[in-house]
């Protein structure tokens, strides 16, 4: 079964993001090497970590698709190292089945998938390894997710479409599903800030929640117009209202920052 994330705390977990890519909006081509892409994922460890996100494709709007080759010559070296060396479940930030099926035979025990299991080798892959799931909400490609933001009721919309796909990957026998409602993925703004007011509509079907809203644009939308690098308290604010919201996980870059925002949210939940 492998290295298995607990909700049962009540605690909210922290995703570690490495993103293996050079064109991802805030490290892009900071980790491309192994070795400092397993530097760093050991520094978020020791920073609180719960889990290392391992991606070595960009899906921020307008990036380019990466064959899976490409794809797994970033991201392998990475998981095989950081396997031997931690106990730490690892993810794998991909869409593609054969990307996944690799890195799980490597050590890592959760699939990412931002297409929220568009290939339905996807959940083949995952009940090979008895991985679990991340079921993410986004329509189109990175490419054009952003002409593809109309809504009635985003978040009803939303909702509906991860109740299917998780009820879908339940009946299928999968040991771990979260959900996510897509920060940035085929939405505006003002729905990026709806999804996170009404969060706890999430919770509701009774999954642990996801949501991963650090350093993102819609961040930058406020007043001041600030750039990823100037994001970090706004990415703060954004996974304190989560937590409190009922969110399972939040999946962030600055994880020592994070680390120390939650321990406030969680000395108020026992206070
Ligand atoms: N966001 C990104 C990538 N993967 N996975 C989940 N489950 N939820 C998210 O919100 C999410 C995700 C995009 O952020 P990042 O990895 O920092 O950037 P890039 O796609 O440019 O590598």
């Amino acid at each position: 079964m492998g290295r298995t994330l607990r909700f049962d705390s009540g605690r909210t977990l922290i995703m570690g993001i490495l993103n293996v890519t050079p064109d991802s909006f805030f490290d892009g081509g900071r980790f491309l090497d192994p070795a400092r892409a397993v530097e760093r994922s050991l520094e978020m460890i020791e920073e609180g970590a719960d889990v290392i996100d391992i991606g070595g494709e960009s899906t921020r709007p307008g990036a380019e698709a990466v064959p899976a080759e490409e794809e797994l010559r970033r991201v392998l070296p990475v998981v095989e190292r950081l396997a031997s060396r931690s106990g730490t479940p690892l993810s794998i930030d991909t869409s593609k089945p054969a990307v996944a099926r690799e890195c799980l035979a490597a050590g890592a025990s959760l699939i990412n998938d931002v297409t929220g299991l568009r290939d339905p080798e996807m959940l083949e892959a995952a009940l090979e390894f008895n991985a679990g799931i991340v079921i993410m909400h986004m329509r189109g490609t990175p490419q054009t997710m952003q002409q593809q933001t109309y809504y009635q009721d985003v978040v009803a919309e939303v909702k509906q479409y991860l109740a299917e796909k998780a009820g879908a990957a339940q009946s299928a026998g999968i040991r771990q599903i979260i959900i996510d409602p897509g920060i940035g993925f085929a939405k505006t703004a003002a729905q990026n800030f709806e999804i996170l007011r009404r969060l706890e509509e999430f919770c509701d079907l009774g999954y642990p929640v996801l949501v991963g809203p650090s350093r993102k644009s819609f961040l930058g939308s406020l007043p001041g117009g600030a750039p990823p690098e100037q994001r970090l308290e706004a990415g703060l604010a954004a996974v304190t209202i989560a937590a409190l919201k009922g969110a399972s996980m939040v999946r962030v870059h600055d994880v020592r920052q994070c680390r120390r925002a939650l321990d406030v949210v969680e000395a108020v939940r026992s206070a």
